[in-house]
């Protein structure tokens, strides 16, 4: 009997209907006629519920998973095509891969075959998703001729003339094991190539009077390297070896200097990177591969979104059922494909010896590791794994911006923060920084209204609204932190209704620039991530075959370079500007080839305006120098 097989198509045309028209055809590209079958599909849309469907009936869904089956009595003959039209989507869809990620046909006997999935074209036109790699341009007449991203704060250099290798001449220990932490970085982010070992000895000085990642190269007849710390002769060890790849690859345009001098320290303490790991999976190798990339672009906090409603990646030994069923997602788990995942059990926890190991990579590379466990709101899984969180006698559904039901953990229950409390034991074992990010945002505005217990801590000195509820409830997880020695950090939404104490505390601001302005005039440290400049979710251009998002609008790699942090930010509050970092959301990223492009050169675009100082950034040089910016090659 031969098999059968199938080709899932799908059109998106705004032109017809509001905000357009989805059109799902399943081809029948096997022998034998098929009925009785469904169709499960992952993606980025989502057909409204109760709206009429062409051509097929809505079984289940869930965010953006959909189960469809078609009219009964249809058949399906070889060669024919099931078509599926739906006039009522969720938003916009602005890119192919807004479309089908990842699909099953399950046939009347049970059996699940994998249609061919062809990326969603745009009214019909042909084209395919194609990634273009920003172009390295010359660098302009004029330019400091060194190719070193970020670009240090003061350069005044003469000279050419290429040593074969960076060597360590002298110094003390510390600056040797920098030495060598630098020279395995560059070999496994290059491999192949030497550019370390025998060759120009690196006098190093030990500067006391340097600041926290700080240092001085001065060039002659030998080269002096002064820092004040680890950090700094990291810093200054990686400018040595980027100036030499450059000077290598490109003699036409980069020197390494024979006089003068680089003084270089960081323009804020916070350059950080986010990596959404609940959407999607990342391995301990593959963190630690975006781990290495983020320390050649001086780069320092890594801050790891470790649970979303499609997923919990933490092992909590008091709550196995999060290692058990919230981190996975497949046909019968409690959560369904979603996001590209596969119709099979498929999901990754991260037990201790894992944390440990990205942990531990990042210390040694002076990057700082800042978990983050999303509480109250993004918590579906949590709720499904642990249903003694919920309160019974809840009524009504309220759903999140991804269209997740009831999925708030409820501040009213003791249960809650006895999970809590299990979870941030865990946390603090094993993550050494002393901020914990508790998340804090999109919690739906109607959360807790049909739980009577939340609804009893209502009162005239109780909460008014779901906002004044959030805040008292994540007081209460900042006070835990707080015993623990930690410090707070959250989504800028932690400022609603009363909000966390800004003691203690930093929120990351994502929605536009000026929240963060709001923020600090309200007493918060703010660390900005607008997703106009920062999201690495955002596509690139408008162009339909581009990959990402667009909520907030495109990304270009000039767009996110142009990032002017608190340009508009009054004086008396510049000071609670702690740092910039970029932001990783993976619902996109379900095929790894999109990692590399929607993270890279615009991890440092972010690590140059976060590294250097406002009038020492160039974006034509930028745009000289990034080709030779590493890439985590991930997959
Ligand atoms: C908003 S930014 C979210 C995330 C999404 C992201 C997609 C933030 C705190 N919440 O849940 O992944 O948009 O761009």
């Amino acid at each position: 009997m031969p098999t059968p097989s199938f080709r899932l198509e799908a059109d998106w045309n705004p032109e017809i209907a509001t905000p357009g028209q989805l059109k799902i055809t399943l081809v029948n590209t096997g022998q034998e006629q098929v009925e009785g079958f469904a169709l499960g599909v992952t993606s980025l849309f989502r057909i409204k519920p109760d709206s009429p469907i062409g051509g097929a009936r809505l079984l289940e869904q869930l965010s953006n998973y959909h189960l469809l089956a078609p009219e009964d009595g249809f058949v399906l003959e070889p060669g024919g095509r099931w078509e599926i039209v739906a006039k009522q989507i969720s938003h916009t869809l602005r890119h192919y891969t807004y479309g089908p990620k990842s699909a099953a046909v399950t046939l009347a006997d049970g059996t699940m075959v994998l249609p061919e999935i062809a990326p969603m074209t745009l009214k019909g036109e042909p084209g395919s998703p194609t990634i273009v790699h920003p172009a390295r341009r010359p660098l302009p007449e004029g330019e400091t001729a060194i190719s070193v991203i970020p670009f240090p704060a003061a350069v005044e250099v003469t000279g050419n003339s290429v040593p074969a290798m960076i060597g360590f001449g002298e110094g003390p220990e510390l600056a040797y094991n920098s030495y060598e932490v630098t020279a395995d970085l560059a070999r496994r982010l290059f491999p192949g190539e030497t550019l370390f070992g025998d060759g120009l000895p690196v006098r190093c000085l030990a500067g006391a009077r340097l600041d926290q990642g700080a240092y001085e190269i001065v060039f002659g007849e030998t080269v002096t390297l002064r820092a004040g710390d680890a950090d700094g002769f990291q810093h200054g060890f990686i400018t040595l070896a980027q100036m030499l790849r450059g000077a290598q690859k490109h003699p036409e345009d980069f020197t390494f200097p024979t006089s003068g001098t680089i003084s270089d320290a960081p323009r804020f303490d916070w350059r950080g990177s986010h990596l959404d790991v609940a959407r999607q999976v990342y391995t301990t190798e593959e963190i630690i591969a975006f781990l290495d990339t983020m320390a050649w672009n001086k780069l320092n906090r890594f801050h790891i979104h470790l649970n979303d409603d499609e997923g919990w990646r933490l092992d909590v030994p008091d709550y196995p059922e999060l290692a058990e069923k919230a981190a996975w997602r497949g046909p019968g788990e409690i959560l369904p494909p979603l996001l590209g995942s596969p119709f099979e059990r498929h999901g990754l926890v991260y037990r201790a010896a894992d944390v440990t190991a990205m942990v531990d990579h990042g210390l040694s590379l002076g990057i700082q590791t800042i978990p983050e466990i999303d509480i109250p709101g993004h918590c579906y899984c949590v709720l499904k794994a642990l249903p003694q969180l919920v309160d019974p006698d809840e009524t009504g559904i309220y759903r999140s911006v991804q269209y997740f039901p009831n999925n708030a953990l409820n501040p009213a229950l003791d249960e809650t923060y006895k999970f809590l409390e299990a979870v941030i034991k865990t946390l603090v074992e094993l993550f050494p920084a002393k901020w914990i990010h508790i998340g804090g945002d999109e919690v739906a505005d109607e959360a807790w209204a049909g739980s009577p217990q939340a609804r009893s801590l209502q009162g005239p000195n109780g909460w008014q609204g779901t906002f004044e509820l959030q805040s008292h409830f994540l007081k209460q997880i900042q006070s835990l932190l707080k015993k623990y020695g930690k410090d707070t950090g959250a989504w800028e939404e932690a400022a609603l209704g009363g909000g966390v104490d800004p003691d203690r505390s930093y929120l990351v601001a994502w929605k536009k620039s000026e929240s963060g302005r709001d923020l600090a005039l309200a007493g918060y440290d703010v660390v900005l991530a607008p997703a106009e400049h920062a999201y690495f979710d955002m596509a690139q251009s408008t162009e339909w075959w581009e990959p990402g998002a667009s909520w907030a609008g495109t990304v270009s790699v000039e767009t996110c370079y142009a990032f002017d942090p608190a340009h508009d930010w009054p004086a008396e509050v510049q000071d609670k500007l702690i740092g910039i970092q970029s932001c990783l959301w993976s619902e996109n990223l379900a095929n790894r080839a999109l990692f590399d492009h929607l993270t890279y050169p615009r991890l440092s675009a972010i690590a140059e305006t976060a590294w250097s100082p406002r009038a020492a950034k160039d974006f034509a040089r930028f745009m000289a120098i990034q080709t030779l910016m590493p890439k985590a090659r991930l997959g």
